[in-house]
């Protein structure tokens, strides 16, 4: 008998509990565990043990993606999952990047996938294919171990894979299986993108790990979701601060005959929790207004996992993510690298614990450079005010949050560059109230150019993920520069 990890000896005894749902079938933890040894073994093809192989794979929301997550795993492989959004060169450079040496997709999915992985010389297999007669001994896995590369944007062009071991994604789990009381009773909608860590781990692993159901949706379906909150399918729910606008834009344009029943789901739910971007008060305001429940507002990153939250019980106080949650230890420091001592004073957050990943792929001096005696320098600043802390903003200009995602000036503005007819170009997040900050892009054209938007966003649609486009376009002589030649962001922000 091998030694399995956490995630799965517990799904070992949930037997016929159902795991996951969708519309059109419903899996139970024996399925998941069966299902995922199946594909560990093809995976594997007679192998003892994958040692660390990266595998990438594309999958939507649901029990296919689980199967072949829990099945890489099982065979001793780090998965590498893909955006089911992504652009062909956003694809590419993952699976460069990471040193993917095969990928696992669905029948569906596969033309996405097809030709580039011929390129490459990759090895793709299709989930309904992978049946392995012969069922392989799965091999030890220490937690340890490397688990998981997520793809982030930052300060460079190019996204930085996060490396977290099973150990750190272990640690993410139990932090808030704990803080936030997940039971076995509990259902949850799945509609989070699973290439990021709001997905995959707080909703699908805290889930899976608490014996819970989820209901998947191929991304966030307004209508199909709000029929099972009326029928009161959910105790918790999960999101990004634009998926809240947009329900209060849809539950004010209903009649309120109509509401009443979704607004019940809603009130009747024991948790509903909002992060990836910065919640205005107002929108937190207004949802409690709507359906009486306070959200729970928290803070996290893809290489810490969640570290600051509001009280599961206690106040929840609307424009504060809280305090450190339990394995989490944070401190803040000045811009003069001085220890934050006192409430009202701004510094950096920065975090330590075993969430904390491991490394960034392939970048051991940036996976230095981004530690201060072990402390992971998060880039956000926060005060800390009667207790709790308030996120002030992030540090670089180049890093913007849209629709929950982040994204990189840089990586916009490297892309746009290669547009014919641009010649100097300056990418920045404008506030936006339902995507928190939108793209916008200030261009110097060339002479003659009669560029406008919607061919810009056409043409991006071969290169970048479509909440990676710009959504608004300025065009201008010059680009403004400070007194060393650099463009200025801030002063094209008031511009636009
Ligand atoms: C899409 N659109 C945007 C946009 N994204 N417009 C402006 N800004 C953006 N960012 C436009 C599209 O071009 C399209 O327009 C229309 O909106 C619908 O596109 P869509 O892709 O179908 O949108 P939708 O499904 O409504 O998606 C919205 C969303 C999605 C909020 C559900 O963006 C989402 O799932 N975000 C969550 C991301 C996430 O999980 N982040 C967590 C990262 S981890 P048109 O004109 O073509 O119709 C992390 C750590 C932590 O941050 O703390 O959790
Ligand atoms: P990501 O790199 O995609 O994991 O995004 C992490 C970033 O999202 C953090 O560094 C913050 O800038 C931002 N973020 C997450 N939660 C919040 C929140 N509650 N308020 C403000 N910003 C947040």
């Amino acid at each position: 008998m091998s030694n399995e990890l956490e995630l799965i000896k517990r799904a070992e005894t949930r037997n016929n509990t159902i795991a996951i749902r969708s519309k059109a079938s419903e899996h139970t933890y024996a399925n998941l565990v069966d299902r995922s040894a199946s594909i560990a073994s093809s995976i594997l093809g007679g192998e003892g043990d994958l040692g660390e192989s990266r595998i990438a794979f594309l999958a939507t929301e649901g029990y296919d993606y689980v199967s072949i997550q829990w099945g890489i795993w099982r065979a001793g492989g780090v998965t590498v999952p893909l955006c089911l959004s992504a652009a062909e060169p956003e694809l590419e450079y993952t699976l460069s990047n990471s040193g993917t040496s095969q990928v696992v997709t669905t029948r569906e999915l596969s033309p996405k996938l097809e030709v580039l992985c011929e390129r490459l010389d990759l090895r793709l297999s299709i989930f309904e294919e992978m049946n392995s007669e012969t069922a392989n001994e799965l091999p030890d896995i220490s937690v340890n171990r490397r688990a998981m590369i997520l793809y982030t944007s930052g300060t460079t062009s190019k996204p930085k894979g996060v490396v977290t071991t099973h150990a750190n994604i272990q640690s993410q789990i139990e932090t808030l299986v704990d803080a936030w009381e997940w039971q076995p009773s509990d259902r949850i909608p799945l509609f989070l993108p699973l290439h990021h860590i709001h997905g995959i781990i707080n909703v699908l692993s805290c889930a899976l790990w608490s014996g819970a159901t989820i209901e998947a949706f191929p991304g966030f379906k307004t209508e199909a979701i709000l029929d099972r909150v009326a029928a009161s399918a959910y105790t918790v729910f999960m999101a990004v601060p634009t998926i809240y606008v947009k329900l209060i834009q849809k539950l004010e344009a209903l009649s309120r005959d109509d509401r009443a029943p979704i607004i019940r789901g809603f009130a009747d739910m024991r948790l509903m929790v909002s992060g990836s971007a910065a919640l205005p008060a107002s929108v937190h305001e207004q949802w409690t207004a709507l359906t009486g429940q306070k959200l729970l507002e928290r803070y996290g990153m893809t290489e810490i996992g969640m570290a600051l939250s509001n009280p599961f019980h206690g106040e929840r106080r609307p424009g504060s993510v809280g305090q450190a949650l339990p394995l989490v230890h944070v401190r803040l420091v000045s811009e003069k690298g001085d220890l934050v001592t006192s409430e009202g004073e701004p510094g950096e957050i920065q975090v330590r614990g075993p969430g904390v990943f491991d490394e960034y792929w392939n970048k051991p001096e940036v996976t230095a450079e981004s530690f201060d005696h072990g402390w992971f320098r998060t880039g956000d600043m926060a005060v800390l005010e009667t207790n709790y802390y308030r996120i002030m903003g992030r540090l670089s200009v180049d890093i913007i949050k849209s629709g929950g995602y982040k994204l990189s000036a840089l990586e916009i503005e490297a892309t746009l560059l290669q547009y014919p007819e641009i010649r100097e170009c300056a990418v920045i997040g404008v506030a936006d109230d339902t995507w928190g900050e939108a793209v916008a892009a200030a261009v110097v054209l060339e002479e003659s150019s009669t560029l406008n938007l919607e061919n810009l966003r056409s043409w991006c649609r071969d290169k970048l993920s479509n909440y990676k486009i710009p959504q608004r376009l300025l065009v201008l002589e010059t680009l403004p520069r400070n007194a060393m030649g650099k463009v200025t962001k801030p002063a094209i922000k008031d511009l636009i």
